[in-house]
């Protein structure tokens, strides 16, 4: 789509050269400066903001999706469901997993495919399981959360990409691979009396990082979405993101503040942070960013924000503005490749 946009670009130039050429002889003055040169970029369909925010609701309504648990088996079909109503291929990877506590789970990766014969690829992540107790609230620590925000909002914002390509005339020239991953948030405590477990944390993308979906499969680079979802959220440039993929960073951002979401992706440094991104560029082999919310104000608060790991994590913060933000910067990226 790029190239054909680049050859159209240069045909209306060449047009616009001569016309002006034309008017040139009769003012006398040199019109071609003036006329403005079209851009390169290729516009991306619209990211639908109030689409994506009734994809958050509705995993919300399902009840926390903490694994072994109905609600959290009833979402993972909802998803799968979604991805083949949106003609992605769909491949669903099943395993058990032993979280930190002992407990076996029963995790399942959600893949979805979009031009799956194209060497270009690009691999756009999210966790779609919700942390099983409120560890960081003083009411009701024990009791899961909504999780408005951690989880489903990065889903949410996939799920409207695979809507809006599904539903657009032109597709990206490169292959879009959406990952679903479970079992992110079942990490260890900070306060557990239990001895220290190393890798608690993304078991989902731990596990597929070493078992890939299809053998060799590759991806140009891969952008992760977490806590993308709420009221006046700011992106800054995570630490693991910079180690491991700063050429994407580069660009996400400067897709984001193109495009006229400046006041979302700041050109700040955060540090880095454990989640799904770091074993997929550690152990997959695939340079991935993680969009996340943090507080690069917070001193010695909690970077991850007030909502985080809480009850107040829940639909009260959910703002279609910043999924529109993260959503419509994404689906640029991917039509300008
Ligand atoms: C740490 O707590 C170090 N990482 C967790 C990342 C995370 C949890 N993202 C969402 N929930
Ligand atoms: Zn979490």
């Amino acid at each position: 789509m790029k190239n054909k946009m680049n050859i159209l670009a240069l045909l209306l130039c060449g047009s616009l050269f001569f016309a002006s050429c034309d008017s040139a002889e009769k003012s006398g003055g040199n019109q071609v400066a003036e006329v403005e040169e079209p851009g390169n970029t290729v516009e991306a369909p619209a990211f639908n903001p109030d689409s994506a925010y009734a994809f958050v609701e509705k995993q919300v309504a399902f009840g926390p999706r903490v694994p072994n648990t109905a609600a959290h088996f009833q979402t993972g079909e909802w998803i799968v469901a979604k991805l083949k109503e949106y003609g992605a291929q769909v491949q669903e990877q099943e395993f058990q997993a032993k979280a930190y506590d002992g407990t076996m789970l029963n995790l399942r990766n959600v893949i979805a495919s979009y031009n799956p014969g194209a060497a270009n690829r690009v691999l756009l992540a999210a966790h779609w399981d919700t942390r099983p107790l409120a560890d960081k609230d003083e009411e009701n620590p024990k009791e899961a959360i909504d999780g408005a925000n951690d989880g489903a909002s990065g889903v949410g914002v996939l799920l409207e990409i695979a809507r809006a390509i599904h539903e657009a005339q032109q597709k990206p020239d490169v292959g879009v691979d959406l990952i679903f991953f479970d079992g992110e948030d079942y990490g260890q405590p900070d306060d557990s009396p239990l001895p220290q477990v190393q890798d608690s944390w993304c078991l989902g993308s731990q596990y597929w990082s070493n078992n890939k979906h299809t053998p060799n499969y590759r991806a140009n680079y891969g952008i992760l979405l977490d806590m993308v979802g709420a009221e006046n959220a700011r992106f800054a440039r995570e630490g693991y993101s910079r180690q491991y993929a700063k050429e994407v960073v580069d660009k996400v951002w400067k897709a984001g503040n193109s495009i006229g979401y400046s006041d979302y992706f700041k050109y700040k440094n955060a540090p880095a942070i454990t989640d799904d991104h770091y074993y997929v560029n550690t152990q997959g082999n695939i340079r991935m960013i993680d969009i996340i919310e943090l507080d690069t104000n917070a001193g010695s608060g909690d970077i991850f924000g007030p909502y985080h790991h809480r009850h107040t994590d829940n639909m009260d913060i959910i703002s279609k503005n910043t999924l529109k933000a993260v959503g419509q910067t994404v689906l640029h990226v991917i039509y300008n490749e």
